[in-house]
């Protein structure tokens, strides 16, 4: 059983030209038009070879694969097909195409396998148009009820909640199913988006964990004043209180050993003109730490130093995502080791610095991860690259994987 290397190549390659933005890179916002394109380019490849659609009250996207034992708990494997906003041709996408292959070459071998194995793309990975990420996971594994993004608005004013019934209306022909179930296994691929599998010449990634993430999102309500005439002491200026709130932050983050990574990606200010001191600013806090109490405390002190760092504004921190480190299973992680060194792969153990959805599967069945390499360890960004020998290395241990774990 091989996979083909050209088949998902070609795939991938179509795949970005759905959102394809100059350069390389892509723009592929969840339930935006080219999500929903790129989900029926998906069902195009799928549907001919027998796999079952459905789709759950979060626009999660299942292909099953039967099993020759139907009752059985499925093995689920996928990723996310949507992207930042200044994208790469990977992240995400591959791993649903990586598991398409897989399942397509296991059907065209003739192999039946004991399990059902349900191929999944999850909504709103990225959290690029509606923070936070992970929201069709979080959903699905019971971390969130589905409804608590209802109201959570993209730049142009859409609410989630409008933007995914449009989606499920789209998708009216897909068979519906309940939100969540417990898979027997889980198993996401995805391209490294760091620099150590190259850097060491390995082929596979054999994902240990994750690091916790934390994100907050920063409002900061001022009065709006004449640039020329209001004077300096008088201004409730936002935008001055949020740089000293970000220079506080950094002052949090000095030490150069320290392992938290602290980014501010999204910054907006109202009303946003040349000559209006701004009476609102907004900015996005995304906090990393592989321990949770670190994280849990980092994050709380992010919160003191931001009140602190007013000097005639008012404040509010909200919390919108918190995803606590995450290890995976020994199980999945043996299985992978074992389809790696069966293919005559090099491979290794290690952590993940970037979060997926796989880290709110943890908790609802063993979950492991596999890695293929990013070149110069870039990602969230145009130039992001896997090669096709690289992408179609890590569809074929994922093709060994299933078959194992579908086998027992
Ligand atoms: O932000 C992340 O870690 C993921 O790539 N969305
Ligand atoms: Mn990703
Ligand atoms: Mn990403
Ligand atoms: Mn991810």
């Amino acid at each position: 059983m091989r996979v083909s290397e050209q088949r998902q190549w070609d795939r991938l390659m179509q795949m970005a030209r759905l959102g394809a933005i100059q350069g390389e890179g892509v723009n592929r916002a969840a339930l935006s038009d080219l999500d929903h394109q790129a989900r029926r380019l998906l069902l195009s490849w799928a549907l001919p070879l027998g796999l079952a659609p459905s789709v759950d009250a979060l626009g999660n996207l299942f292909l099953r694969h039967e099993g020759t034992d139907p009752g059985l708990p499925a093995v689920l494997a996928g990723s996310h097909m949507d992207s930042q906003p200044k994208g790469g041709r990977f992240d995400g996408i591959w791993g649903v195409l990586a598991a398409l292959e897989a399942v397509q070459a296991i059907r065209e071998a003739g192999l039946a396998t004991r399990r059902a194995i349900e191929i999944v793309a999850w909504t709103n990975e990225e959290g690029g148009r509606f923070a936070p990420g992970c929201m069709g996971s979080m959903a699905f594994s019971g971390f969130r009820p589905p409804g608590s993004w209802d109201e959570v608005k993209d730049r142009d004013g859409l609410r989630f909640g409008a933007e995914l019934a449009r989606l499920l209306a789209a998708e009216a022909d897909i068979p519906r199913r309940p939100l969540g179930f417990t898979p027997y296994a889980y198993v996401e691929p995805h391209i490294e988006q760091g620099p150590l599998l190259e850097a060491e010449g390995l082929d596979i990634g054999i994902v240990t964990g994750i690091q916790g993430s934390r994100w907050f999102l920063v409002e900061i309500a001022g009065k709006t004043d004449h640039a020329g005439t209001a004077p300096l002491a008088l201004r409730q200026d936002a935008v001055q209180d949020m740089v000293r709130a970000i220079a506080a932050l950094n002052a949090l983050t000095a030490d150069p050993q320290d392992v938290l990574r602290f980014t501010v990606g999204r910054v907006e200010v109202f009303p946003n003109s040349s000559n209006t001191v701004a009476d609102l600013a907004r900015f996005s806090i995304d906090l990393r730490h592989p321990d949770a109490a670190v994280l849990t405390a980092r994050g709380d002190a992010v919160v003191a130093t931001i009140q602190g760092a007013m000097a005639r504004c008012r404040a509010t921190v909200t919390e919108t995502f918190n995803a606590l480190p995450a290890r995976f299973a020994p199980l999945v992680q043996e299985a992978i080791a074992a389809a790696a060194q069966a293919e005559g792969l090099q491979a290794r153990p290690m952590p993940s610095g970037a979060f997926h959805d796989a880290q709110f599967l943890v908790p609802v069945c063993p979950t492991g991860m596999i890695f293929i390499p990013s070149r110069a360890g870039i990602s969230h960004h145009p130039a992001e690259y896997s090669s096709p020998a690289q992408t179609a290395r890590g569809a074929q241990v994922l093709a060994r994987v299933l078959l194992d774990l579908a086998g027992r």
